[in-house]
Protein backbone atom coordinates (compact mmCIF):
# COMPACT_ATOMS: atom_id res chain seq x y z
CA UNK A 1 0.00 0.00 0.00
CA UNK A 2 3.19 2.16 0.38
CA UNK A 3 2.75 3.68 -3.19
CA UNK A 4 -0.57 5.16 -2.48
CA UNK A 5 0.62 7.26 0.24
CA UNK A 6 3.04 9.52 -1.82
CA UNK A 7 1.46 12.99 -0.53
CA UNK A 8 3.24 16.00 1.17
CA UNK A 9 3.68 19.32 0.78
CA UNK A 10 3.14 21.17 -3.14
CA UNK A 11 4.38 24.71 -3.96
CA UNK A 12 2.83 26.09 -7.09
CA UNK A 13 3.14 29.02 -9.52
CA UNK A 14 3.87 31.82 -7.27
CA UNK A 15 1.19 34.96 -6.90
CA UNK A 16 1.58 38.32 -6.06
CA UNK A 17 -0.64 38.60 -3.27
CA UNK A 18 0.52 35.18 -2.08
CA UNK A 19 3.78 34.26 -3.17
CA UNK A 20 4.33 30.42 -1.66
CA UNK A 21 0.96 29.91 -2.89
CA UNK A 22 0.99 26.47 -0.88
CA UNK A 23 -0.92 23.40 -0.94
CA UNK A 24 -0.97 20.01 1.28
CA UNK A 25 -2.28 16.76 -0.81
CA UNK A 26 -2.73 13.51 0.07
CA UNK A 27 -2.83 11.63 -3.23
CA UNK A 28 -4.62 8.03 -3.29
CA UNK A 29 -2.94 5.84 -5.50
CA UNK A 30 -1.04 8.69 -7.38
CA UNK A 31 -4.63 9.69 -9.01
CA UNK A 32 -6.98 11.18 -6.50
CA UNK A 33 -5.96 14.05 -4.49
CA UNK A 34 -6.91 15.55 -1.18
CA UNK A 35 -5.99 18.84 -1.08
CA UNK A 36 -6.03 21.71 1.43
CA UNK A 37 -4.60 25.31 1.37
CA UNK A 38 -1.53 26.21 3.54
CA UNK A 39 -1.31 29.36 5.03
CA UNK A 40 1.32 28.95 7.59
CA UNK A 41 3.77 25.80 8.02
CA UNK A 42 4.06 26.24 12.00
CA UNK A 43 6.33 23.58 12.51
CA UNK A 44 8.08 20.70 10.60
CA UNK A 45 10.81 18.38 12.42
CA UNK A 46 11.85 14.67 12.32
CA UNK A 47 11.28 12.60 15.32
CA UNK A 48 13.57 9.37 15.59
CA UNK A 49 9.80 7.86 14.34
CA UNK A 50 8.38 9.90 11.35
CA UNK A 51 8.36 13.16 10.16
CA UNK A 52 5.75 16.11 12.25
CA UNK A 53 4.33 18.97 10.94
CA UNK A 54 1.55 21.11 11.51
CA UNK A 55 -0.19 23.21 9.16
CA UNK A 56 -2.54 26.06 9.07
CA UNK A 57 -5.68 26.14 6.78
CA UNK A 58 -8.32 29.17 6.85
CA UNK A 59 -11.02 26.35 7.43
CA UNK A 60 -9.87 23.68 9.85
CA UNK A 61 -7.59 25.76 10.94
CA UNK A 62 -4.21 24.19 12.50
CA UNK A 63 -3.69 21.00 11.24
CA UNK A 64 -0.97 17.58 12.23
CA UNK A 65 0.71 15.87 9.76
CA UNK A 66 2.42 12.43 10.48
CA UNK A 67 4.83 11.10 7.70
CA UNK A 68 2.82 13.03 5.35
CA UNK A 69 -1.04 11.51 6.60
CA UNK A 70 -3.24 13.94 8.14
CA UNK A 71 -4.43 12.77 12.01
CA UNK A 72 -6.39 15.58 13.38
CA UNK A 73 -7.50 19.33 13.06
CA UNK A 74 -8.55 22.28 14.85
CA UNK A 75 -11.82 21.68 13.53
CA UNK A 76 -12.16 18.15 12.39
CA UNK A 77 -11.03 15.91 15.12
CA UNK A 78 -14.24 15.21 17.10
CA UNK A 79 -16.00 12.44 14.89
CA UNK A 80 -12.86 10.45 14.72
CA UNK A 81 -11.83 10.80 18.81
CA UNK A 82 -15.19 11.11 19.89
CA UNK A 83 -16.52 7.59 18.28
CA UNK A 84 -13.70 5.76 18.72
CA UNK A 85 -13.69 6.42 22.54
CA UNK A 86 -17.11 6.86 23.86
CA UNK A 87 -18.91 3.78 21.39
CA UNK A 88 -16.62 1.03 23.25
CA UNK A 89 -16.93 2.93 26.53
CA UNK A 90 -20.78 3.32 26.57
CA UNK A 91 -21.15 -0.28 25.25
CA UNK A 92 -19.31 -1.83 28.40
CA UNK A 93 -20.93 -1.87 31.97
CA UNK A 94 -18.32 -0.14 33.72
CA UNK A 95 -15.41 0.54 31.88
CA UNK A 96 -12.97 1.09 34.89
CA UNK A 97 -9.35 0.33 33.10
CA UNK A 98 -8.77 2.05 29.96
CA UNK A 99 -5.62 1.31 27.45
CA UNK A 100 -5.39 3.33 24.39
CA UNK A 101 -2.26 2.31 21.90
CA UNK A 102 -1.21 5.19 19.64
CA UNK A 103 -3.21 7.99 19.99
CA UNK A 104 -0.56 11.06 20.44
CA UNK A 105 -2.30 13.53 19.85
CA UNK A 106 -3.95 13.08 23.17
CA UNK A 107 -7.77 13.87 21.79
CA UNK A 108 -9.09 10.08 22.34
CA UNK A 109 -7.47 10.22 26.17
CA UNK A 110 -8.99 13.32 27.11
CA UNK A 111 -12.79 12.01 25.90
CA UNK A 112 -12.00 8.95 27.59
CA UNK A 113 -11.63 11.17 30.43
CA UNK A 114 -15.25 12.26 30.01
CA UNK A 115 -16.51 9.46 31.77
CA UNK A 116 -16.22 9.20 35.65
CA UNK A 117 -16.77 5.78 35.53
CA UNK A 118 -13.10 5.15 34.11
CA UNK A 119 -10.61 4.83 37.27
CA UNK A 120 -7.29 4.54 35.16
CA UNK A 121 -6.78 5.12 31.71
CA UNK A 122 -3.27 4.63 30.14
CA UNK A 123 -1.89 5.65 26.59
CA UNK A 124 0.95 4.08 25.30
CA UNK A 125 2.59 6.17 22.40
CA UNK A 126 5.77 5.43 20.41
CA UNK A 127 6.55 8.90 19.84
CA UNK A 128 7.18 11.22 22.49
CA UNK A 129 7.78 14.22 19.58
CA UNK A 130 3.95 13.97 18.78
CA UNK A 131 2.34 14.80 22.36
CA UNK A 132 4.77 17.32 22.90
CA UNK A 133 4.09 19.18 19.70
CA UNK A 134 -0.06 18.53 20.49
CA UNK A 135 0.65 20.18 23.54
CA UNK A 136 1.94 23.03 22.14
CA UNK A 137 -0.71 23.46 19.25
CA UNK A 138 -3.73 21.61 20.48
CA UNK A 139 -4.02 22.11 23.52
CA UNK A 140 -7.87 21.36 23.79
CA UNK A 141 -6.90 17.73 22.80
CA UNK A 142 -4.24 17.46 25.69
CA UNK A 143 -5.89 18.85 28.41
CA UNK A 144 -6.84 15.13 29.53
CA UNK A 145 -3.39 14.97 30.31
CA UNK A 146 -4.22 16.79 33.60
CA UNK A 147 -6.44 14.05 34.55
CA UNK A 148 -5.24 11.98 37.26
CA UNK A 149 -6.30 9.27 36.35
CA UNK A 150 -4.02 9.32 32.96
CA UNK A 151 -0.74 7.94 31.90
CA UNK A 152 1.71 7.88 29.60
CA UNK A 153 4.06 6.00 28.31
CA UNK A 154 6.29 6.34 25.54
CA UNK A 155 6.94 2.61 24.07
CA UNK A 156 6.23 0.59 21.02
CA UNK A 157 2.48 -0.59 21.33
CA UNK A 158 3.74 -3.91 20.68
CA UNK A 159 6.31 -4.17 22.87
CA UNK A 160 3.96 -2.74 25.65
CA UNK A 161 1.20 -5.30 24.94
CA UNK A 162 4.09 -8.68 24.58
CA UNK A 163 5.76 -7.20 27.59
CA UNK A 164 3.01 -6.19 30.17
CA UNK A 165 0.82 -8.06 32.01
CA UNK A 166 -2.27 -5.52 33.33
CA UNK A 167 -5.89 -6.54 31.55
CA UNK A 168 -8.37 -3.92 30.69
CA UNK A 169 -11.82 -3.40 30.07
CA UNK A 170 -11.59 -1.60 26.93
CA UNK A 171 -8.69 -1.27 24.60
CA UNK A 172 -8.61 1.80 21.97
CA UNK A 173 -6.04 0.96 19.11
CA UNK A 174 -5.74 4.63 18.17
CA UNK A 175 -3.31 4.06 15.27
CA UNK A 176 -2.07 6.07 12.49
CA UNK A 177 -1.72 4.03 8.96
CA UNK A 178 -0.92 0.82 7.63
CA UNK A 179 1.56 2.21 6.22
CA UNK A 180 3.41 3.90 8.69
CA UNK A 181 5.27 3.16 11.81
CA UNK A 182 1.73 1.05 12.84
CA UNK A 183 1.84 -0.99 10.70
CA UNK A 184 2.06 -4.42 12.58
CA UNK A 185 -0.44 -3.19 14.96
CA UNK A 186 -3.37 -3.88 12.23
CA UNK A 187 -1.97 -7.11 12.04
CA UNK A 188 -3.60 -10.57 13.16
CA UNK A 189 -1.22 -11.58 15.72
CA UNK A 190 -0.81 -8.24 17.17
CA UNK A 191 -4.78 -8.48 17.77
CA UNK A 192 -4.58 -11.78 18.96
CA UNK A 193 -1.66 -10.36 21.94
CA UNK A 194 -4.73 -7.57 22.91
CA UNK A 195 -7.37 -10.67 23.30
CA UNK A 196 -5.09 -11.80 25.96
CA UNK A 197 -4.75 -8.69 27.69
CA UNK A 198 -8.50 -7.58 28.13
CA UNK A 199 -11.01 -8.55 30.57
CA UNK A 200 -13.05 -11.59 29.72
CA UNK A 201 -15.71 -8.99 29.06
CA UNK A 202 -13.28 -6.90 27.44
CA UNK A 203 -13.77 -4.56 24.17
CA UNK A 204 -11.05 -3.45 21.80
CA UNK A 205 -11.72 -1.09 19.02
CA UNK A 206 -9.38 -0.20 16.30
CA UNK A 207 -9.31 2.59 13.97
CA UNK A 208 -9.96 0.91 10.37
CA UNK A 209 -9.38 3.03 7.44
CA UNK A 210 -11.50 4.30 4.58
CA UNK A 211 -13.95 1.93 3.09
CA UNK A 212 -14.15 3.93 -0.33
CA UNK A 213 -9.63 4.26 -0.59
CA UNK A 214 -8.96 1.48 1.78
CA UNK A 215 -11.49 -1.86 1.20
CA UNK A 216 -8.17 -4.37 1.12
CA UNK A 217 -7.44 -2.91 4.30
CA UNK A 218 -10.56 -3.35 5.95
CA UNK A 219 -11.64 -6.71 4.30
CA UNK A 220 -9.06 -8.89 5.91
CA UNK A 221 -8.97 -6.93 9.16
CA UNK A 222 -12.58 -7.78 10.01
CA UNK A 223 -12.13 -11.10 8.84
CA UNK A 224 -8.88 -11.58 11.05
CA UNK A 225 -10.59 -10.06 13.93
CA UNK A 226 -13.64 -12.39 13.57
CA UNK A 227 -11.35 -15.23 13.78
CA UNK A 228 -10.37 -13.83 17.25
CA UNK A 229 -13.33 -12.12 18.86
CA UNK A 230 -17.11 -13.73 19.15
CA UNK A 231 -18.22 -10.52 18.38
CA UNK A 232 -17.15 -8.01 15.38
CA UNK A 233 -19.60 -4.93 14.46
CA UNK A 234 -17.85 -2.25 11.88
CA UNK A 235 -18.52 1.27 11.93
CA UNK A 236 -18.31 4.42 10.35
CA UNK A 237 -18.25 8.08 10.73
CA UNK A 238 -17.98 11.43 9.22
CA UNK A 239 -14.38 12.47 9.04
CA UNK A 240 -13.81 15.39 6.72
CA UNK A 241 -9.97 15.88 6.62
CA UNK A 242 -9.46 12.01 6.39
CA UNK A 243 -9.26 10.79 2.22
CA UNK A 244 -13.03 10.13 1.65
CA UNK A 245 -14.16 11.82 4.59
CA UNK A 246 -15.66 8.60 5.70
CA UNK A 247 -13.94 6.68 8.44
CA UNK A 248 -14.35 2.99 9.52
CA UNK A 249 -14.04 1.28 13.10
CA UNK A 250 -14.18 -2.08 14.18
CA UNK A 251 -15.77 -3.04 17.35
CA UNK A 252 -14.51 -6.39 18.91
CA UNK A 253 -16.05 -7.75 21.98
CA UNK A 254 -16.07 -10.55 23.86
CA UNK A 255 -19.23 -9.90 25.19
CA UNK A 256 -21.36 -6.91 25.01
CA UNK A 257 -22.69 -5.80 21.88
CA UNK A 258 -22.62 -1.66 21.06
CA UNK A 259 -26.74 -1.94 20.33
CA UNK A 260 -27.94 -4.44 22.61
CA UNK A 261 -25.73 -3.53 25.48
CA UNK A 262 -25.84 0.32 25.03
CA UNK A 263 -24.91 1.56 28.70
CA UNK A 264 -27.30 4.90 27.49
CA UNK A 265 -28.52 5.96 30.33
CA UNK A 266 -24.67 7.14 31.25
CA UNK A 267 -24.87 9.76 28.43
CA UNK A 268 -26.25 12.26 31.04
CA UNK A 269 -23.26 11.61 33.57
CA UNK A 270 -20.66 12.15 30.84
CA UNK A 271 -18.63 15.24 31.41
CA UNK A 272 -18.21 17.68 29.05
CA UNK A 273 -19.57 18.59 25.57
CA UNK A 274 -19.29 16.14 22.50
CA UNK A 275 -19.57 17.66 18.93
CA UNK A 276 -20.35 14.50 16.86
CA UNK A 277 -21.06 11.37 19.75
CA UNK A 278 -24.74 11.33 21.21
CA UNK A 279 -26.92 8.59 21.53
CA UNK A 280 -28.59 8.67 17.82
CA UNK A 281 -24.55 8.70 16.29
CA UNK A 282 -23.68 5.73 18.49
CA UNK A 283 -26.45 4.20 16.92
CA UNK A 284 -26.66 4.77 13.27
CA UNK A 285 -23.04 4.44 13.05
CA UNK A 286 -23.67 0.62 12.78
CA UNK A 287 -25.99 1.26 9.91
CA UNK A 288 -23.64 0.68 7.28
CA UNK A 289 -24.08 1.37 3.15
CA UNK A 290 -24.42 -1.53 1.04
CA UNK A 291 -21.25 -1.34 -0.67
CA UNK A 292 -19.19 -1.13 2.99
CA UNK A 293 -21.48 -4.37 4.19
CA UNK A 294 -20.24 -5.86 1.35
CA UNK A 295 -16.97 -5.73 2.26
CA UNK A 296 -17.58 -7.99 5.50
CA UNK A 297 -19.52 -11.08 3.68
N1 LIG B 1 -5.17 8.77 7.24
C1 LIG B 1 -5.30 9.22 8.56
C2 LIG B 1 -5.66 8.14 9.49
C3 LIG B 1 -5.51 8.58 10.88
C4 LIG B 1 -6.16 7.70 11.83
N2 LIG B 1 -5.71 7.91 13.13
C5 LIG B 1 -5.65 9.20 13.58
C6 LIG B 1 -5.08 9.27 14.91
C7 LIG B 1 -5.55 10.46 15.60
N3 LIG B 1 -5.43 10.34 16.97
Amino acid sequence: MDEKHDEGLTVEAPGVEDPWNLWYTELHAGVVGHTFKIERVLESSQSSIQRIEVLENPFFGKMLALYGSLMVADNDHNAYNEMISHVPLFAHPAPKRVLIIGGGDCGALTEVTKHPVVESVTMCEIDRQVVETAKRHFPHLTSGLEDPRATVVFQDGKEFIREGEDRYDVVILDLSDPIGPARDLFQKPFHRKVFERLNDDGILVAQAESPVYNPEALRPMYANLKDIFPIVRPYTCLMPIYPSSYWAFMFCSKRYDPLGDFQEQRWSELRGETRYYNPETHRAAFALPQFVKRLFD
